[in-house]
């Protein structure tokens, strides 16, 4: 059995040629970091050959997530070859770590992707003096149109070790690696004598540490470093990325020629309207605005209302019921059965339309590369503010669900930009507060089709004041790092791949309904029907009014005070989606008050105001995450103290927003009066303007590092 290592840079079509070639449904993406696993599978065409698919990475270096997981599994030499997957369209970049890989010792195997856009672009590429410079095979291919595919990983599966197929660089650098690796001598095998003397070069600690030299060693070497960045006038690992560099400038000048006149394709066309610095953000919000618009006030909507009114306002409960009836179930069980199981439990359903509508439309708008675009044009935005350009790809994937969210956040190498990040991600609007945000608008601003993307826009904005807030504290000041993202050509969506992003969302919603939400919708109920001496009593005599109404005080000031409200956000922490559960179970005895079969509708128009349901939107948008939420902080956070300053924020803020919401809103447009708490809100309002717009004290550098050691050996 054979095994070879897929590396390349993100984007260069690793996974796709691992799903083609393996079988596999790995999920392809446009923008880096989703993943930093690596994944194996067995070629389709010779089960003798295993094939692993590493992270995308730009170089290996010891700086990232990816680069670690991928550097330590080809230096523990698993592979036999590496096949480096090269974007044929990006070549100069792309060959920066292939420079890397060819001093790894292992054979390298050129696959040159992406030769189908290359060409369409008029760039050519001429494989054979490709190999010729490189001193290693190259194949031309494409992934994504299955050609060259199975040609590379042959040529891969038989490529062997053969001396001298590096880099060569200048004189003087070549005599410095050539001294350090005599130094080495038999302290490391001799295909890895140039890595290692290279990375000695670099001053990579790890590479230090895992060689434990002796001093007179280490001190040899440091004076060779020394000796070589005094020639160059430049530090070691500078010295090393511009021979890189120029070796690759002159490969390039013998194989790459490009058409004179590459005119502009359609993507740079419209990328030239969609990330204009002036008119992507309006178009940004124009295009949420009617995804939102869709999804929760007409298509998905249709759906929803179908589904509430007739499905489990009419066919489950009444069908349910008569069999219940029919088979002599005891009434305590058919209370539970219909008052608990099927009005929680199908609360939560009544929105799967409305999710089912903004998940394919989330997904054209990936699938198509528009999402893309928009990370771009937001790390343009967030590195004018201090923060890292890398914090927008997990709100974009906490849209689908925090959890995953959080975890993308790993790909942050600097580590206050990613507690930062693990801290605001779930600040966006995922699919569990979907259905809080539906029926608030539904409910209460029936005819505002602004409401519901409101919640979106108050996401993202949270997200960026607090950034701003934050990065001028000690806790999280420091530069952002950079940030590198190809960005694919457009094309049109595939309509196999928006279906599948559509029905996996949907049904791990469905999934979470019939598992968490089942199980509360049960203990909510219990709840709700029984005191605490376990005796039937009234529901506002029940277990869960006497707790709901001691939080419920803590609420009041945002205009949500009664127990109903407090026990539905306090479910919540359960599962988002509880919020709308509770509020089932609790509302829907109250017919009295509502037609056409709404009965939460009714009963919550007739329990708060508008601006008190929005101010109850907007603390349920911000405030702490569900409980598997925080889970994923807390790992990513790797201690206790950061998790709860983490969930303390979040709820602070949320608490914060809200209030300042309903004392002015409630003034503004309902009448109502100024009094002590308008006072707080307005006093709190003016810190937070002052925490966003204080003039930034520039934490000395060194004070910096110190506390990057400390946080660092706290570990
Ligand atoms: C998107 N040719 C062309 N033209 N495209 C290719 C080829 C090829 O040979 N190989 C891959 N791609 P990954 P990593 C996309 O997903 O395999 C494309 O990170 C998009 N998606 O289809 O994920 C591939 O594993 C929306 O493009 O790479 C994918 O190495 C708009 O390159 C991208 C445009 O492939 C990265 C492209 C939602």
């Amino acid at each position: 059995m054979r095994e070879i290592a897929l590396v390349g840079n993100p984007n260069s079509g690793k996974t796709s040629l691992f799903n083609l070639v393996t079988g596999s449904n790995q999920r392809v993406g446009n923008w880096p970091g989703v993943t930093v696993d690596r994944k194996e599978g067995f070629w389709k065409e010779d089960k003798e050959l295993k094939i692993q698919d590493l992270p995308g990475i730009y170089s290996l270096s010891p700086y990232t997530p990816e680069e670690i997981i991928a550097r330590d599994y080809l230096l523990a030499r698993q592979a036999d070859a590496i096949l480096n997957i090269v974007d044929g369209t990006n070549l100069t970049r792309n060959l920066y770590l292939t420079t890397q890989l060819l001093e790894t010792g292992i054979p390298v195997v050129i696959g040159l992707n992406m030769m189908d856009l290359a060409e369409k672009n008029g760039q050519q590429i001429n494989a054979d003096k490709l190999a010729y410079a490189l001193n290693t095979p190259v194949v031309p291919m494409s992934a994504l149109k299955n050609r060259g595919v199975s040609k590379a990983l042959k040529e891969a599966n038989q490529v062997a070790y053969h001396e001298d197929a590096y880099p060569v660089y200048s004189d003087r650098l070549e005599a410095a690696l050539g001294e350090i690796a005599t130094i080495l001598g038999q302290t490391v095998a001799e295909r890895q004598a140039r890595w290692y003397a290279i990375k000695l070069f670099e001053r990579d600690i790890r590479v230090s540490q895992e060689l434990s030299l002796s001093q007179f060693q280490t001190k040899e070497i440091e004076e060779i470093i020394a000796i070589t960045e005094k020639i160059f006038d430049e530090d070691s690992e500078s010295i090393l990325i511009n021979e890189r560099y120029s070796f690759i400038e002159g490969v390039v000048k013998l194989c790459y020629s490009e058409e004179a006149d590459i005119k502009a394709t359609l993507s740079d066309r419209i990328d030239r309207i969609v990330t204009n610095r002036i008119l992507a953000l309006p178009i940004f919000a124009g295009v949420m605005w009617l995804v939102y618009y869709l999804a929760i006030q007409t298509v998905g909507a249709m759906g929803t209302d179908w589904v509430n009114e007739v499905l489990f306002g009419d066919w489950v409960p009444n069908y349910l019921a008569a069999g219940l009836e029919a088979v002599n179930v005891a009434p305590w069980l058919q209370n539970l059965i219909l008052d608990g199981i099927v009005a929680g439990v199908g609360a939560v359903l009544g929105f799967v339309p409305q999710l089912l509508v903004l998940f394919f439309c989330l997904s054209i708008l990936e699938d198509c590369g528009y999402m893309s675009r928009i990370a771009f044009v937001m790390d343009r935005i967030f590195r004018k503010f201090g923060l890292s350009g890398k914090s927008f790809i997990p709100m974009l994937v906490a849209t689908g669900c925090g959890i995953p969210g959080v975890m993308a956040s790993r790909t942050i190498e600097n580590e206050k930009d990613r507690r930062m990040t693990v801290m605001l991600t779930t600040f966006m609007p995922c699919s569990a507060k979907l259905p809080i945000i539906a029926l608030i608008a539904g409910a209460f601003f029936p005819t505002s089709s602004w409401v519901a993307p409101s919640a979106y826009f108050i996401g993202m904005t949270a997200i960026v004041l607090s950034g701003i807030a934050l990065k001028k504290t000690r806790l999280f000041a420091g530069d952002p790092a950079p940030f590198i993202m190809e960005l694919p050509a457009y094309h049109l969506p595939i309509f196999k791949n928006v279906l599948r992003q559509t029905f996996d969302r949907g049904w791990s919603f469905v999934k979470k309904a019939g598992t968490i939400i089942f199980v509360s919708s049960i203990l909510i109920w219990f709840m709700m029907t029984y005191n605490f001496q376990l005796q039937e009593v009234a529901e506002g005599d029940s277990i869960l009014a006497s707790l709901g109404r001691v939080i419920a005080p803590i609420f009041a000031p945002l205009g949500f005070g009664n127990w109903q409200a407090a026990v539905a956000t306090i479910s919540g922490l359960i599962a988002k989606e509880n919020v709308l559960g509770t509020f089932g179970i609790l509302f829907r005895n109250i017919s009295e008050v509502s037609e056409n079969g709404q009965e939460v509708w009714g009963a919550l128009q007739a329990a708060y105001t508008p601006v008190a349901a929005y101010a109850f939107l907007v603390f349920n948008l911000l405030c702490a995450p569900c409980f598997a939420a925080i889970g994923a902080i807390r790992r990513e956070m790797g201690d206790f103290k950061w998790t709860m300053i983490a969930v303390g924020y979040q709820t602070g803020l949320a608490y914060i927003v809200s209030l300042i919401i309903y004392q002015y809103g409630h003034i503004i447009f309902e009448g109502g009066s100024f009094n002590l708490m308008t006072i707080v809100a307005t006093g709190l309002f003016l810190a937070m303007l002052y925490l966003i717009f204080r003039k930034e004290r520039k934490v000395p550098q060194a004070i910096m590092n110190m506390e990057d050691i400390i946080v660092g050996s706290e570990k």
